[in-house]
């Protein structure tokens, strides 16, 4: 019994340390979920306006402002040689590694790990002038989803970011900083090749299709031709620096499907 009993214990600690039992499961799924939905859906319809074109990438956006705020959805694909998607999530999720590719960011600091799955960032973003310098307080979360093709080939996997409050944040009415209000995901599909003979696959036989979207509220005043100017410049930037980043990093790595 006293066994039993001690297993029972082990069960209830490991099940109370997943994603799945924290207050902000439901929202964190449902909003997950969506993401993915909308990443999916194509920019042939809906009023979607390229801005952005270099070698395999395409960022398009829909202007719209809320309240005079420019709070333009942006919409990015890429496609990537060499890595896989859950390489591609990996990196974009991982603290650890995100002053190696994230040019705007001055600060970050993890409020709360959720599970190995889901963390709470407080992020202070470098200023811009003329406007007042913004933070952002956002869960992250991770996931694999079965691929649309339906395939036992590698899973999609997605990144999704989304605004939040949290006990341990500073109050953004009287603070210093002006609070951004985000949605951001990255979905990621893996592609192989087969190899011709039944070779071992390698990276030469991988691709990997990225899409990336994004709706910023700024949160408070910010000149609008001044704001969408800094995002045409720093979208592209940051797509082609991250994914660079990542193929880099995993070049000479074993592939992680
Ligand atoms: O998705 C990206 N990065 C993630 C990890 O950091 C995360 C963060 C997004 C927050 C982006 C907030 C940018 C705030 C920019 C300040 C605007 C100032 C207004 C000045 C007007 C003149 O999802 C990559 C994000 C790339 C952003 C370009």
């Amino acid at each position: 019994e006293a066994a039993f009993k001690e297993r029972l214990k082990t069960i209830i600690l490991l099940n109370s340390t997943k994603s799945e039992n924290h207050p902000l499961w439901t929202e964190i799924d449902r909003v997950t979920l969506e993401q993915l939905h909308y990443a999916k859906l194509g920019v042939g319809e809906g009023g979607w306006d390229i801005f952005a074109e270099e070698g395999e990438m395409r960022m398009y956006k829909r202007e719209q402002e809320i309240d005079g705020r420019v709070v333009d959805p942006l919409k990015a694909v890429h496609t990537v040689k060499g890595v896989t998607g859950h390489e591609m999530c990996h990196y974009f999720f991982n603290p650890d590694v995100r002053m190696e590719w994230e040019t705007t960011l001055e600060q970050m600091t993890i409020l709360e790990s959720v599970s190995e799955d889901t963390l709470v960032f407080l992020q202070i973003h470098k200023r811009v002038w003329p406007a007042a310098q913004r933070d952002a307080l956002f869960w992250s979360h991770i996931r694999s989803v079965p691929d649309a093709r339906d395939s036992d080939g590698p899973r999609t996997w997605i990144v999704c970011n989304h605004s939040t409050d949290h006990d341990k944040a500073p109050e953004c009415k009287n603070g210093k900083y002006i609070r951004v209000d985000l949605t951001v995901c990255m979905v990621c599909q893996t592609i192989v090749e087969p190899p011709k003979n039944g070779a071992e696959v390698t990276r030469d036989n991988l691709t990997c299709k990225v899409t990336y979207c994004s709706e910023i509220n700024p949160g408070g005043w910010a000149p609008a031709a001044a704001l969408r100017a800094v995002y045409k410049r720093e979208y592209p930037k940051f797509l082609k620096k991250f994914t660079h980043y990542v193929y880099e990093q995993c070049k000479n790595k074993p592939i992680l499907f």
